[in-house]
């Protein structure tokens, strides 16, 4: 009922819905209309009342509770959102959850308690900060392809970021979204499934949006950053997560359709923070050196080592020297 209530306010906003027209139209009574009114302005939606004329919108709070309105119609990622106040992880709850749900559906939370990173690692992730989200996905492919989405992801939001705000996001291969030095986005897909039959994947993408640096640990403000320490400017959220999402649409998509890569894999040379530079690379517990020189067509990354010779990562934890050999 809610739900309804903020859809309808949101779409005459500015102008007056009577409250007795909301009483007839949700069968309830006039002061349950109020009640729920009552409700929206304690989490910050100024409305204004007037005998007569009933309830107008003026302004919405920061919340991310409403912005499937505005996801467009033929998106398939989006078609479902599941939006939480909060909750320990939104890949947790996504796993739990994920058998009964469509491909495309949306976890999003305003706060996280217990934010997973990659290898047990944790993710910072507080209330109204970020974007933190989880996408659950079925494609129809082999499981050894599933990590492919993470380079889709990747792209989705470097061009998501860019598109909205032009700032010079770039790709730290394979999983995190850098602006300047430091870290502003995290990506973690986990999946479910055999060899041969993938079950589901699990998106998840932390975006640090509004944080200010005391918000970090001591250690944190050596690695991370958010956009508005690195604009000078609060930033909405909204208009980061339609960005986002409008590009994560195009490229599933356009992977799922046409079996094709190459434009994923050309946002993320174009933007690459890893490319032509020398880099660290440790995979199973064995380290190598040398420069990250390209990009296959399916995401992995070459390397050309001190003797000229060159090799392919396909995961593994790549430190770029001297500029983000601290970032994990
Ligand atoms: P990662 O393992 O590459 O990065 C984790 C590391 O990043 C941490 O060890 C820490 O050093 C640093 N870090 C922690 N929090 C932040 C932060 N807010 N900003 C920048 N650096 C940070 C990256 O893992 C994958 C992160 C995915 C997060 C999303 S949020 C929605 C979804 N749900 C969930 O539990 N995880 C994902």
């Amino acid at each position: 009922m809610k739900g309804l209530m903020i859809k309808e306010l949101i779409e005459s906003k500015g102008n007056f819905i009577s409250g007795q027209e909301m009483s007839r139209r949700y069968n309830i009574s006039r002061a349950a209309v109020w009640k729920y009114i009552k409700k929206l302005k304690e989490e910050g939606y100024e409305i204004k009342s007037v005998n007569n004329k009933g309830y107008c919108l003026i302004s919405e709070p920061d919340r991310l509770e409403t912005a499937y309105l505005d996801f467009k119609k033929e998106w398939k990622i989006g078609r479902k959102y599941i939006y939480l106040e909060e909750v320990d992880s939104t890949n947790e709850y996504a796993k739990k959850i994920a058998n009964n749900r469509p491909d495309g559906t949306i976890v999003l939370a305003e706060d996280q308690t217990k934010g997973k990173g990659r290898l047990g690692r944790s993710w910072c992730s507080g209330d109204k900060e970020g974007i933190w989200m989880s996408f659950i996905l079925k494609p129809d492919i082999m499981t050894s392809d599933a990590m492919l989405v993470t380079q889709i992801a990747a792209a989705s939001v470097v061009k998501g970021l860019n598109d909205a705000l032009d700032c010079n996001a770039k790709i730290k291969w394979p999983n995190d979204i850098v602006l300047g030095n430091k870290k502003v986005c995290g990506i973690l897909t986990e999946l479910s499934g055999e060899i041969e039959s993938l079950n589901y994947i699990i998106l998840g993408i932390g975006i640090n949006v509004n944080q200010d640096m005391e918000t970090f640990s001591d250690e944190l403000k050596k690695k991370a950053t958010s956009l508005k320490h690195y604009l000078g400017k609060h930033v909405s959220r909204k208009e980061i997560l339609l960005s986002v999402i409008e590009n994560l649409n195009l490229h599933y998509n356009d992977f799922l359709k046409n079996h094709s890569l190459a434009d994923t894999i050309d946002i993320c040379r174009n933007y690459s923070a890893t490319l032509s530079k020398e880099v660290k690379i440790i995979h199973n517990g064995e380290e190598r050196q040398g420069k990250a020189i390209d990009l296959t067509d399916q995401g992995g990354l070459i390397i050309e080592d001190q003797e000229g010779k060159t090799f392919e990562i396909i995961s593994g934890e790549v430190s770029v020297r001297g500029l983000y050999d601290y970032l994990d």
